[in-house]
């Protein structure tokens, strides 16, 4: 199976970032995670992103906040996937990192999930890898059956309030 990358700009980020890569350790998908910054080391983020698909990577996913240029510098640089997590924090509380991670120009997109969005990202990446992949597929499939019994439980429960 390719390999998701894992990429944020600061380790202040990881207490939101390693969500995403507990949900890739739970489909089993391999991953990398790394440090590196758009802006404080520009150089071997690009590096990394141009290499990646050589190196076996199939998703890319990038978290930072503020100033949130990492998952374009990324696409910039790469023809794999690439999902931009927008983080919370800073003076404008997130929605500069969103604007940031979103407002792509035509031809160079990131899919962006929203502020804190590490599990969404994951579950994205493994989206993507499982259209060629039917154990993937599998694994996602039983991941929504099961998200519709927590529901359906929820719902029965309402109800049976409701009926008091
Ligand atoms: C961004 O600036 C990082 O992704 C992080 O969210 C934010 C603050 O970084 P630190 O100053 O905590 O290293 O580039």
């Amino acid at each position: 199976m390719k390999k998701v990358a894992v990429i944020m700009g600061s380790d202040s980020d990881w207490p939101v970032v390693k969500e995403a890569c507990t949900q890739l350790q739970q489909f089993g998908i391999p991953y990398e995670a790394h440090i590196m910054s758009a802006h404080r080391t520009p150089g071997s983020a690009a590096e990394f992103a141009k290499n990646a698909r050589q190196n076996g990577f199939g998703v890319l996913i990038c978290a930072a906040g503020m100033a949130a240029h990492l998952a374009g510098t990324f696409a910039g640089n790469s023809t794999l996937p690439v999902i931009g997590i927008p983080l919370k924090g800073g003076a404008a509380d997130g929605l500069d990192a969103l604007l940031a991670t979103v407002q792509m120009p035509s031809g160079i997109p990131v899919a962006t999930v929203a502020l804190n969005g590490a599990k969404n990202a994951a579950v994205l990446a493994a989206q993507i890898l499982a259209v060629s992949d039917s154990d993937l597929t599998g694994k996602l499939d039983e991941t929504r059956s099961r998200m519709a019994a927590q529901i359906a439980e929820k719902e029965a429960k309402l109800q049976a309030e409701l009926a008091h």
